[in-house]
């Protein structure tokens, strides 16, 4: 079978939720992914930064064989010898003092947002079923009805109501707009420090520390999604160490993993995650045996591999040498890390003409809201292959 078979029988019988490029991958290694007719890619994608550690990394996927043959899940009706030492690992180099495990990135975003309703019913003292959660502009945090009730992006609600209430929309970057919309019922302020999705944005200089005063003034919860900013990708460890801040909860998933099973977890303390009593919550595998052993090998390797200051230091690098490509097409080029944003003209006919030549050439990335092409590969990339990705992006921005 090659390329167009597959994509036959996909078409057919996968629901058509996505609009993938037609690359068929069948197996991948750091950097690079090869389809099933041989051809070779450079990954500029990281699976939305979920393979920060690189594909198929030799320690995590030990860690995972290793796991699978002794257990692989207990449910939390019994305890395993791998969620406790995961729960202290994350606690230790994090500073918070305890987390919540769960599997998908929406999942641990639910899992905050209930902690916060009940933090505010229980603790703040905000009336039964009164709690008021602030989102951003142009946020993403998943897919679910609660997720996509304070979405602001009409198709990603277009016919699923009816919604969740209790969510009202700030401006995301302007400081005035989150004052005005907090109220004595305000519970929680939910915020990526870098938003993805929207297309790499990043809020003014100042932003997210004024913003941490406003809520801490109010009593309010600053809760970070970091679950695609996180863990490297932004050239810190946490995109909200630019900002000096410390945020109440911090919810984490994709590259918690190194792309090799899903995990996710919320991060905060005993006054926040200590709401929940037996049976409030939970999952059938989240906290389970093999993810957990999974995520320690994964945040050991970010760890002990200087993945976060690789990102930093060759972010750095990848965005000036993107600043010095002349080309009509670009806008702009934003970032953090290797989490690279290059917005084109208006006029330049959209990114994905731009990305599918650029699979052409054997470089994968993924354009994000029309306009956008998003640089975000795995962080154990070198210099000479993000120079490989250069020449052929230049290449392709020569086009018409
Ligand atoms: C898709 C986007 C990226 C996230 C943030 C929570 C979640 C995500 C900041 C939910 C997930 C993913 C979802 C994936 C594609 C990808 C994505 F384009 F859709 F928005 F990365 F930019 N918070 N982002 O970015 O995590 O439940 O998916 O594990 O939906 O196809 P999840």
């Amino acid at each position: 079978m090659n390329t167009r078979d597959y994509i036959a029988i996909e078409e057919q019988f996968g629901a058509h939720n996505y609009h993938p490029l037609d690359v068929v991958v069948d197996h991948a290694e750091g950097v690079y992914m090869w389809d099933v007719d041989g051809k070779k890619y450079l990954d500029c994608l990281a699976a939305y930064s979920a393979v920060n550690q690189g594909h198929c990394h030799p320690r995590i996927i030990k860690a995972l064989k290793d796991q699978a043959e002794k257990v692989t899940l207990t449910s939390r009706a019994f305890r395993n010898d791998q969620l406790p030492l995961l729960a202290k690992e994350l606690c230790e180099l994090t500073g918070y003092e305890m987390m919540l495990p769960m599997n998908s990135g929406a999942e641990a975003v639910e899992t905050a947002l209930k902690a916060a309703r009940k933090w505010g019913e229980k603790v703040k003292g905000v009336p039964q079923g009164k709690g008021k959660i602030l989102t951003c502009s142009n946020n993403f945090a998943g897919r679910t009805i609660t997720i996509v009730s304070f979405s602001t992006e009409e198709q990603y609600k277009d016919g699923f109501g009816p919604f969740t209430p209790g969510f009202e929309t700030v401006e995301y970057g302007n400081i005035d707009s989150l004052k005005a919309a907090i109220d004595e019922n305000t519970v929680a302020f939910l915020i990526e420090p870098i938003q993805g999705e929207a297309g790499i944005i990043i809020p003014p200089d100042g932003y997210l520390k004024e913003a941490k005063e406003v809520c801490e003034k109010h009593n309010v919860l600053f809760m970070t999604d970091e679950i695609q900013s996180g863990l490297g990708r932004s050239g810190k460890l946490f995109a909200f160490e630019y900002d000096g801040i410390r945020p109440d909860v911090v919810i984490i998933g994709k590259a918690l993993s190194g792309g090799c099973y899903p995990v996710s977890a919320v991060l905060s303390d005993k006054e926040v995650l200590g709401v929940f009593n037996p049976g409030d919550h939970g999952s059938t595998f989240g906290g389970n045996p093999l993810g957990a052993a999974i995520a320690r090998e994964a945040v050991k390797v970010l760890i002990e591999e200087n993945l976060v200051e690789n990102s930093f230091e060759l972010g750095k690098y990848f965005r000036s040498k993107l600043s010095e490509i002349p080309s009509k097409h670009v806008k702009e080029i934003r970032g953090k890390g290797l989490f690279i944003g290059m917005e084109l003209n208006e006029s330049s006919g959209g990114a994905r003409r731009f990305c599918e030549a650029l699979a052409e050439r054997g470089i994968l990335c993924k354009e994000t809201h029309t306009h956008v092409i998003r640089f975000a590969p795995p962080l154990v990339i070198k210099k000479e292959e993000i120079d490989e990705a250069l020449i052929h992006i230049k290449d392709v921005l020569l086009m018409d």
